[in-house]
């Protein structure tokens, strides 16, 4: 195993933790930013250093389209490639075929999708999924597992999770770097608790150094979403690290803590901030309105980034329709929002006042009388 993760403080199920990985140590709860193409959409990576980001995510699919996962390898890993001293994870590549190419095509070999470089049927196996990564090189590599939408129903759900099952040993004999890499299974199942459970059980006998809950935040209600999540952290092992994954809106991950969850990474901060969206205490903030076009305050009023720090509400206004540094700045002041907000819940929960931090993050997301 190539982690530690040693449990510093807990609220009732919510957990503060260090999170020890070959290239940084990281504090829990955390959001990692995902990059494409090796590169997270309008900052450097020193700029990410500087908002205090400890992981990010890389998706093997793209990575290993363009540059190829051969050249990466070749040039010392992704760490070196894109020039990012801290941690680094990568999903398998299924999800991110399924969810953008409607014409991938799932079968017990693996995903066949048609290349959108060439246009050529290709074929990401277990093992093919695991070799890539393995080139890649981050310090968290996921299995590939069958990814169905929550919304429908049926038996493709449950053939889905024992596809997965079956597909993690694939996983884990094809994983040629446990000692460098941690290998995360996904627990899948839908939004039944019964085969949730079944998955849970199966990935927790291949004692994996960490395990994700896949799946989710795919329309289905949060009632739903929720519960699952509350089922699968009461049954995963207490002392490996539980990563949610996709989730990203802040009252979410908010939620997921309390219920014991660990880790979380989403497009969504940076995504609407190309829409010219901010995250604030509030809410939601939209940049393009016409109110904000006279408007001298900051972003957020509380916030300490260099955006709130230097520029206004009026001059991102201008710049959001009409210049790529419009989003450049509201993507940092997103980046830097969800990395305050994982702070804030570690020190809460180490401190003993997560309720009081919960409390306040909800009266101001939801204000009286509003
Ligand atoms: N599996 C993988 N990646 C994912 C998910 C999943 O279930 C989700 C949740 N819908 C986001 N990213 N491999
Ligand atoms: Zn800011």
């Amino acid at each position: 195993m190539a982690l530690r993760f040693e449990i510093l403080g807990r609220f009732n199920r919510a957990r503060a933790a260090r999170f020890t990985l070959p290239h940084f140590v990281c504090q829990t709860p955390l959001f990692m930013p995902v990059g494409t193409q090796g590169t997270i959409k309008g900052l450097t990576t020193s700029q990410l250093e500087d908002i205090g980001c400890q992981i990010i995510l890389g998706n093997t699919y793209h990575l290993a389209l363009r540059p190829t996962s051969e050249l990466i390898d070749e040039l010392g890993g992704l760490h070196k490639f894109m020039n990012w001293p801290r941690a680094l994870l990568t999903d398998s590549g299924g999800f991110q075929m399924v969810s953008l190419l409607h014409l991938a095509d799932i079968t017990e070999k693996g995903v066949t999708f048609q290349s959108p470089v060439d246009g050529k049927p290709m074929l990401l196996t277990p093992e093919e999924s695991i070799q890539i990564q393995n080139r890649i090189g981050a310090d968290i590599i996921m299995a590939l597992d069958d990814v169905v939408k929550t919304t429908i129903t049926g038996p493709r759900i449950e053939e889905a999770m024992y596809r997965t099952l079956r597909w993690i040993d694939r996983c884990i004999a094809a994983h040629k770097k446990p000692h460098v890499q941690n290998l995360f299974g996904i627990v899948q199942g839908g939004l039944d608790p019964v085969l949730r459970d079944i998955c849970v059980k199966g990935l927790v006998e291949r004692n994996l150094p960490g395990y994700a809950i896949g799946g989710l935040a795919g329309g289905e209600d949060k009632d739903s979403f929720w519960r699952v999540v509350a089922q699968c952290t009461a049954s995963l092992p207490e002392d490996k690290p539980r990563y949610v994954m996709g989730v990203g809106y802040p009252l979410d991950i908010v939620v997921c803590s309390a219920l014991g969850a660990d880790m979380y990474d989403c497009v969504y901060p940076t995504r609407t901030a190309r829409f010219g969206t901010a995250l604030v205490p509030e809410g939601v903030l939209k940049l393009k309105h016409k109110a904000m076009a006279d408007d001298t305050r900051p972003v957020d009023l509380t916030c300490e980034c260099m955006v709130c720090k230097n520029y206004s509400r009026a001059y991102i206004h201008i710049l959001v329709t009409k210049d790529a540094m419009g989003s450049q700045l509201l993507s940092y002041h997103n980046l830097f929002y969800m990395m305050k907000l994982s702070r804030d819940l570690h020190s809460s929960i180490v401190e003993g006042r997560f309720p009081e931090f919960v409390c306040s993050f909800l009266q101001k997301m939801f204000p009286e009388g509003d």
